[in-house]
């Protein structure tokens, strides 16, 4: 089953945001098979973002994410990296739709709440950045006819 890397950012967890950002991707049937609160060394900030290595913001996007604790989740269903794109909006929150978690909470391109990997490669490499195998835990859940 595919999975994603989602993480809450600095800003999301300093205004008490993880509870509702965790429950929309509950509510919306994904599984959770691995999550911690965590703060990101520079390396691996530095890893994590490598593809945005020449962009001007790169140091700015690596202090922020290592300024205070994040809530770093694996999340698994079907189609759940690009779903859960979709369910946080774009990237800069003031052209994101109104429903999504960057739409309702993010306020500028730079705090913009969470992250999330935007492919399979993306994915497998930041879940295995951030967690070690045996933190992600399989299981079934009783109504799973109807949810993942
Ligand atoms: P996304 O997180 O939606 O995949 P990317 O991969 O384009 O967006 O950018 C990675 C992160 O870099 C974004 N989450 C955002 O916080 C930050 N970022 C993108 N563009 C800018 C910018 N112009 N100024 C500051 N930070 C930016």
């Amino acid at each position: 089953m595919e999975k994603t890397f989602l993480m809450v950012k600095p800003d999301g967890v300093q205004r008490n945001l993880v509870g509702k950002i965790v429950s929309r991707f509950e509510s919306k049937g994904y599984k959770l098979a691995g999550a911690k609160l965590m703060t990101i060394s520079k390396e691996t900030a530095e890893q994590h973002y490598g593809e945005h290595k020449e962009k001007p913001f790169f140091g700015e996007l690596v202090d922020f994410i290592t300024s205070g604790p994040v809530f770093a989740m694996v999340w698994e269903g079907e189609n759940v990296i690009n779903t859960a794109r979709n369910l946080m909006g774009k990237t800069n929150p003031s052209e994101a739709a109104p429903g999504t978690i960057r739409g309702d909470y993010g306020l500028t391109v730079g705090k913009n709440v969470i992250h999330g990997s935007d492919s399979t490669e993306s994915a497998e490499r930041e879940i295995n950045l951030f967690f070690n195998k045996e933190d992600l835990i399989s299981y079934e859940k009783q109504d799973s006819e109807w949810i993942y």
